[in-house]
């Protein structure tokens, strides 16, 4: 049985040999549990944010961090996409991070999931203004579109992204939203068509959409 508590704990101690191994065990046990231990990480990653405002922690901290999240969802990522379900879908889709956010390891995260659900991911990187996302989207006719942002600003480059594809004309491009800010109320104001904190919701909604392209 998982001590998500340790986990957590773990993740904000940055403590990478127990991380590891609780991950580890977790796979051993055959990946149940894989949902619950995302969860524990991104409580231990709330405290690494909340260390570091404190001023207990400092930058190196956080890339650190970020470094050990990424190897926590490289762990669990198989375990946690047959969570989602097993479909064949090829669709190819664009994803970055929000124009004046520099944050990318949600974004990753979500890349790996989303490409071992099967989608080919086009990651634009970070900090990608709408006329870029535009631009590819119909040089490669992409109908779908995920925007990632963890700054609270990063919500009015998402509402300004949409505002802009909307602009653009391109009605049949389906947009989802994640990231640290993003809720439903967020969804609603920026006018998305769906928001997902879980990679696995994430997968499921663009699998949903893509078979009925
Ligand atoms: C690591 C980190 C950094 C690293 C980033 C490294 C990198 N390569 O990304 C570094 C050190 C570079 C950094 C820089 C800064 N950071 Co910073 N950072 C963090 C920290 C600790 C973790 C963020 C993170 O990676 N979380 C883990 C990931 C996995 O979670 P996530 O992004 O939410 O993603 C999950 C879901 O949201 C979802 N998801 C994510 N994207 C998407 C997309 C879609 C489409 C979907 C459906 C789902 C989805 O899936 C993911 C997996 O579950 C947070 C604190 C926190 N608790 O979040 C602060 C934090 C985000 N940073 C903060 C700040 C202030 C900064 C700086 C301004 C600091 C500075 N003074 O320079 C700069 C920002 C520069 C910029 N313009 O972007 C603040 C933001 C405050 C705010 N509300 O705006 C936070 C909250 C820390 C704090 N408490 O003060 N940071």
């Amino acid at each position: 049985m998982l001590d998500t508590g340790k986990l957590a704990e773990a993740m904000g101690d940055l403590d990478e040999d127990t991380l590891v191994e609780m991950l580890h065990a977790v796979i051993r046990e055959g990946g149940a549990e894989a949902p619950a231990a995302m969860e524990a990480c991104q409580r231990g990653m709330d405290k690494v944010g909340a260390l570091f405002e404190e001023g207990e922690y400092f930058v190196g901290d956080l890339i650190y961090a970020g470094e050990l999240m990424t190897e926590a969802a490289d762990i669990l990522k198989e375990a946690l996409i047959a969570d989602a379900g097993d479909g064949n879908t090829k669709t190819k889709m664009i994803l970055c991070t929000v124009k004046d956010d520099l944050h990318d390891i949600g974004k990753n995260i979500v890349k790996a999931m989303l490409e071992a659900g099967g989608f080919e991911v086009i990651d634009l990187g970070i900090d990608v203004p709408a006329e870029k996302i535009i631009s590819t989207a119909r040089e490669e006719n992409i109908k779908i579109v995920a925007l990632s942002g963890v700054l609270t600003l990063a919500v009015d480059s998402m509402k300004n992204t949409v505002d802009a594809i909307k602009a653009a004309g391109m009605d049949d491009v389906k947009v989802i939203i994640g990231g640290a800010p993003v809720n439903a109320d967020v969804c609603a104001h920026v006018g998305a068509d769906e928001w997902a904190y879980s990679p696995q919701k994430t997968v499921q909604t663009c699998r949903a959409w893509a078979a009925g392209m």
